[in-house]
C-alpha cells in the first residue's frame, strides 16, 4: 500500500519541481494531491501524465495524509505546518520558518539523514536554503577527511531563486534592454538584466544579509557547529542555478588530488574538474540535473590546510525540491512512517 502524499504551494516554480521529482523517481506514493491558496483552486497542474486540480489548503482535511511537501512561503509555514502535524500528517517545510528550531530537524540526506528521527517531536522537518544544500553536500566528505576549521564562500545565485516573479523580471529587463524600453525593477532592488546584485533578502543589524546569515547558520546545525563560515551572496543573471566560489581552511593536511579522489566518491557529488579551457562546470550546463557539480579544485598555497573548490547545483532541484523529496524518501525508506490507509 503506497503513501498519500500532499503538495502545498503546488502553483509555484518550487511545488511545480517538487511534483516532477515524485513522479521522475516513482516515489511510492497511491495519491498525490496538490494544494495552494484559495486563489489558485481550479488550476491544473502536472504529475506525470496526470493533471491535477489545485484545491485549497484552508479546505483540505490532513488527518488521511501521511506527508506534505509545504513550499508556500514563511508565513503560511509558520501557521500551518503545527496545524498539520497535530493532524499526524508529517511536514517536510522548504521555507526559513521551522529551520532554526530546536525542536525540528533540518536535513540534507548526504550529511545528516540519521538526524531526520528527531521529526516526531512536531512532526515537521526542514529543508535547508538552497545555497546551504549544495555547499554542504561537498563540505561534509572533506571534513570528515580533514576536519573543516573555516570557510568563506561567495555565492552566484540564480534569479529563480527569488521566484518566478525573479525570472520574470530578468527576461523583461534583458528584452527592454535590447529594444531600449524603459528598464523597470520592482523585484530587485537594482537592474539584474546585465548586472549583479550583492543583495539577497533582508539587511541584519551586523550588515550582512539574511541570506548571508542562513548560511552560517544552518551549516553549523546541519555539518557541525564548530564550523566558522563567512558569506556573500550575490544575486547574478542567470535563470537557473546556483554557483559559490569557497574557501575552505582545515585543521589537517588535505591535498587537492585528495579532495579530488573524496569527492569523487561522495553521495550526491560530482567532480568535473579538467584543468583546461571549459573543464569546469557552470550553471546553464546543469539546470534540471539532481547533483551538486565540483570544479576547480586547488590547493590555497596562503594558508596551512587550505583548498578552494567552485560548487554549481540546480537551486530548485538539490536546493529545493529533490532534497525535499528525498527527506520522504528517507522516512519511508527507514520505516520511520506507516501509510495511514495501510493501517
Ligand atoms: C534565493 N536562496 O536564492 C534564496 C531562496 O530561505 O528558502 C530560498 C530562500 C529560503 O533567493
Amino acid at each position: 500500500m503506497g503513501f498519500k502524499i500532499a503538495v502545498i504551494g503546488a502553483t509555484g516554480n518550487v511545488g511545480r519541481e517538487i511534483l516532477e521529482v515524485l513522479d521522475e523517481r516513482g516515489f511510492p506514493a497511491d495519491e498525490v494531491v496538490a494544494l495552494a491558496s484559495r486563489r489558485s483552486q481550479g488550476t491544473e497542474v502536472s504529475f506525470g501524465d496526470k493533471i491535477l486540480k489545485v484545491q485549497a489548503l484552508e479546505n483540505y482535511d490532513f488527518t488521511g495524509t501521511d506527508i506534505a511537501l509545504m513550499s508556500a512561503g514563511g508565513s503560511v509555514a509558520k501557521e500551518w505546518a503545527p496545524k498539520i502535524g497535530a493532524q499526524g500528517c508529517v511536514v517536510i517545510d522548504n521555507s526559513s520558518a521551522w529551520r532554526y528550531d530546536m525542536d525540528v530537524p533540518l536535513i540534507v540526506p548526504e550529511v545528516n539523514a540519521d538526524a531526520v528521527e528527531g521529526f516526531r517531536k512536531r512532526n515537521i522537518i526542514a529543508n535547508p536554503n538552497c545555497s546551504t544544500a549544495q555547499l554542504v553536500v561537498a563540505l561534509k566528505p572533506l571534513h570528515d577527511r580533514a576536519k573543516i576549521k573555516r570557510v568563506v564562500v561567495a555565492t552566484y545565485q540564480s534569479v529563480s531563486g527569488a521566484g518566478k516573479d525573479g525570472m520574470d523580471e530578468l527576461f523583461n529587463q534583458t528584452r527592454a534592454v535590447f529594444v531600449a524600453d524603459p528598464v523597470e525593477s520592482k523585484k530587485f532592488t537594482k537592474r539584474i538584466a546585465f548586472n549583479v546584485i550583492p543583495h539577497i533578502d533582508v539587511f541584519m543589524e551586523d550588515g550582512s544579509t539574511k541570506e548571508e546569515w542562513k548560511m552560517v547558520a544552518e551549516t553549523k546545525k546541519i555539518l557541525d557547529p564548530k564550523i566558522k563560515l563567512t558569506a556573500t551572496a550575490v544575486r547574478v543573471p542567470v535563470f537557473i542555478g546556483h554557483s559559490e566560489a569557497v574557501n575552505i581552511e582545515f585543521e589537517e593536511p588535505i591535498t587537492a588530488d585528495e579532495a579530488r579522489e573524496i569527492l569523487r566518491e561522495a553521495p550526491g557529488c560530482l567532480v568535473i574538474d579538467k584543468h583546461e579551457d571549459g573543464g569546469y562546470v557552470t550553471p546553464q550546463e546543469i539546470a534540471g540535473e539532481d547533483a551538486t557539480y565540483i570544479s576547480r579544485i586547488r590547493e590555497d598555497s596562503t594558508l596551512d590546510n587550505g583548498l578552494n573548490i567552485w560548487v554549481v547545483s540546480d537551486n530548485l532541484r538539490k536546493g529545493a525540491a529533490l532534497n525535499a523529496v528525498q527527506i520522504a524518501e528517507l522516512l519511508v525508506n527507514r520505516h520511520l512512517i506507516q501509510a495511514k490507509k495501510a493501517a
